[in-house]
């Protein structure tokens, strides 16, 4: 206990430094430390204030998220909780003080709302993620902010998680000053100078639990919390622990502060034991997990990248660029004829100024960002660039010309990447004098938008090269997953088998806008159908053409997509495929598809039926899983959290259920097997089980087991 936290006395004020790095959570002995502190100090006649401050590059980011896990919904707490913690904070005699710099999140704020006041450095963010985890703020978050920043501000705060800066947490009344400086001995000295200035000022002392001029009336709160639930209903469909936090924010407004804070209890048990709360907390730590490497230990050594050259400005190129440009990393982009340069160089201009529009980004940030733009068709400057990324056409020729010429061109330790979606990445380097610098930067569309990066590890690829890229996606703002090279890599290859479900469900009768409604309803952002439509149905049909492999003779190969494209319905692009699309893209079923469909069904004898939800969802779903569970046997994906975090970010799996391996784990691998082998005996070929999900079936066992076993 005595290491989590420390004390010390500056100028008269006692100080609570709080010591468990890297982010200061609250694990088990940190608020034990904190109120023997306070006691401490509140008898200790030379001190006349208390300051509550984090030691190393952060205040307190909340609750041990780790410890949640461990309990069981029966469970008492050992020894004082956070809240009475924070209670005594606030009924101590001597002013509180929080000193906040890097993050106040969660319980964290929450121990700061207990204080009297609140300082902060101009660098520093609050907020309540907690339905970020599928939970709500648990320790009277919900019931001190709108009593310190109003009633709107706590429901934006506690419903979407975001964190405020700590100028806009000042003006909203959170924090009392913002403090000049740049760490955290300027962070103590100011905070030292406002207790001092506070206890000359004399008390009482503020205490956020009875201030109440700010909430309002449960009348005035009322539409407020209405117009919350419309939008969270719009942006979190499906999740459960944002609508619970508005719930309890609206409880500060119509209970008195004892009453709320029971409320607040009950509505933040019921989301801790909840599915959805493990799944986002999986998907929290599984996001981290992902950048560990087994065999590239923390600090290996990684190249610098502080310069860019892209090859190919068309739909991938010039989002990729952006992505540089965003970073901060000037890059240079080259296309083979000016009028595709610009081409590409126009849409860039357009997707910035659609951004400015919308207010995500200043005019100066735009002109700054385009700046480091450089287009050309000419190879100036590639011979200097730290990295060169390929996007030219999907074509093996291509490439290998392409590469060759990039060899000759690249100075000695550049990294070369390639941005194809399914070719060999050993195949390609194959034709370089230096495959140990060649790898698969594997962007998803929009690549400016999109943060998923499958890094795709060839056979020759160097270790620094592989902790280069790791290091570069965090830059870019990406998530950068590590996958081994086979076909279509992990994302595309798990997408083909889905796909491929959801055609034969729509030969076999189910309609393409209810196979779309059902994996609508199950949280994803867009249906198979609507997807397919959206990337271009053509894509599909050239990946069947080139990869026969993948349907060997015997087996039986979807036919309504490679129909639709022969009638020029590629999709969104000609205004047809699945669905028919009127201008600005909306959505039309077509009664020309189901007609296509039956024609199909009856020219190859499949049977039309009646078809449930039940059915389409996890025919679709558990062919992604058992993808799954076969490239991981395989070794193309270093854990089952990987493809998780692979669906979660790149292809719109929703959030709330983990990723599909996370959504298999809590439905029971032996209850996915079984209905796997149903589909299998319906259906044959395609369903035999992958060898690893049978074996964890057997063993009662889950991927997320697994994966701790390595
Ligand atoms: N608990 C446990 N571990 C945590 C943690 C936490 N709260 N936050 C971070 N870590 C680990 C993380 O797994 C990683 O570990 C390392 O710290 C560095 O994190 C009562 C119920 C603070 C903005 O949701 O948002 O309070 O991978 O890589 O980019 O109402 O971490 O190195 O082994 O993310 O500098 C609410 C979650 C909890 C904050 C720092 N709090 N954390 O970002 O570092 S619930 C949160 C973050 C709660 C109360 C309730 C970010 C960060 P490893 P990192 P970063
Ligand atoms: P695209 O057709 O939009 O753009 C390719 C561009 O490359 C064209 O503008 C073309 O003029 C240019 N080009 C061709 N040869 C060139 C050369 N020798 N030098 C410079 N430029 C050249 O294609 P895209 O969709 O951007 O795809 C590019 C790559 O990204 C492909 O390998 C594709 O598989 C991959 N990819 C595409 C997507 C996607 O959703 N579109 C997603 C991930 C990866």
């Amino acid at each position: 206990m005595g290491e989590l936290v420390r004390l010390s006395v500056e100028h008269g004020v006692g100080v609570i430094t709080v010591q468990n790095p890297p982010v200061n959570a609250l694990s088990p002995g940190v608020p034990e430390g904190i109120l023997q502190g306070l006691e401490q100090f509140v008898s200790d006649h030379a001190v006349g204030a208390i300051v509550l401050i984090g030691g190393g590059r952060t205040f307190i980011a909340g609750a041990d998220i780790k410890e949640f896990g461990k309990i069981t919904s029966g469970q008492k707490r050992r020894g004082p909780g956070l809240t009475t913690v924070i209670q005594g904070l606030e009924t101590s005699q001597k002013p509180t003080v929080a000193a906040i710099h890097g993050h106040a999140f969660g319980g964290g704020l929450e121990t700061a709302q207990g204080c009297h006041y609140r300082v902060a450095l101009r660098s520093a963010q609050v907020g309540q993620p907690e339905v970020k985890l599928g939970i709500i703020p648990g320790a009277h978050g919900t019931q001190r902010l709108p009593r310190l920043a109003g009633v709107k501000k706590a429901l934006e705060m506690c419903a979407f998680g975001n964190p405020v800066s700590a100028a806009e947490a000042c003006e909203s009344g959170i924090i009392d000053r913002v403090v000049d400086g740049v760490g955290y001995d300027d962070l103590l000295a100011g905070a030292v100078a406002f207790a001092t200035e506070m206890v000359a000022k004399g008390g009482p002392h503020p205490k956020a639990s009875e201030q109440d001029q700010k909430l309002g009336t449960p009348e005035e709160a009322a539409p407020l919390c209405e117009a919350a639930r419309a939008l969270v209903r719009k942006k979190r469909r499906g999740h459960m622990a944002p609508l619970k936090a508005i719930d309890a924010v609206a409880a500060a407004v119509s209970l008195p502060f004892p009453e709320g804070v029971k409320r607040e209890a009950e509505i933040f048990r019921e989301c801790l034991f909840s599915t959805q709360s493990k799944a986002l907390i999986h998907a929290f730590f599984a996001e981290r997990q992902v950048r560990k490497v087994p065999d590239i230990p923390k600090g290996f050594p990684a190249r610098d990248v502080r310069s860019a050259a892209v090859l190919g400005a068309g739909t991938m190129g010039g989002g990729i660029a952006m992505s540089y440009a965003n970073a901060g990393i000037p890059v240079r982009l080259k296309e083979v004829t000016q009028e595709a340069l610009d081409r590409g160089v126009a849409i860039i201009r357009k997707n910035y100024e659609r951004s400015l529009k919308r207010g995500r980004f200043t005019r100066e940030y735009v002109e700054q960002r385009v700046a480091l733009i450089t287009p050309q068709t000419g190879w100036d400057g590639f011979d200097e660039a730290d990295i060169i990324v390929e996007a030219v056409f999907e074509n093996m020729a291509l490439k290998k010309e392409v590469f060759h010429q990039i060899d000759g061109i690249a100075r000695p330790g550049a990294v070369l990447a390639t941005n194809t979606s399914t070719l060999n990445i050993d195949e390609i380097a194959s034709v370089t004098s230096r495959p140990e610098d060649v790898i698969g930067h594997h962007f998803f569309s929009p690549a400016n938008v999109m943060r998923l990066l499958e890094i795709v590890r060839g056979a020759k690829t160097s270790k620094e090269v592989v902790a280069t890229s790791m290091a570069l996606a965090r830059s870019l703002k990406k998530v950068g997953v590590l996958v081994g090279n086979c076909h279509g890599f992990v994302g595309n290859r798990m997408f083909h088998p889905y796909r491929r479900e959801a055609q034969f469900l729509a030969e076999e009768g189910a309609e393409p806008s209810r196979v779309d409604r059902v994996l609508y309803e199950f949280g994803a952002a867009m249906g198979p159908m609507a997807v397919g439509d959206l990337a271009g149905l053509d894509v599909g049909m050239r990946v069947r053409k080139e990869a026969p492999h993948l349907y060997p003779p015997g087996t039986r190969r979807p036919l309504a997509e490679d129909a639709l494209c022969e009638m020029g319905r590629y999709g969104q692009k000609t205004g047809a495929g699945w669905y028919r699309y009127g201008p600005d893209r909306t959505r039309h079923e077509d009664p020309a598809v189901d007609e296509l469909l039956k024609r199909i069904a009856a020219e190859h004898g499949i049977e039309q039926r009646q078809i449930s939800d039940d059915e389409i969802l996890d025919r679709v779903v558990y062919a992604l899983v058992n993808e799954g569970a076969r490239i991981l046997e395989e070794g193309y994906a270093l854990r089952s959290c990987d493809i998780d975090i692979i669906y979660l970010y790149g292809y719109g799996f929703p959030a709330h259920r983990g990723g599909p391996m996370f959504y298999a784990d809590t439905v029971g691998l032996d209850k996915v097997l079984e209905r796997v082998e149903e589909f299998r005996g319906q259906h044959g070929h395609w369903w035999r089980p992958a060898p690893l999900l049978k074996q964890l079936a057997a063993q009662r066992s889950t991927f997320k087991d697994w994966d701790q076993s390595r």
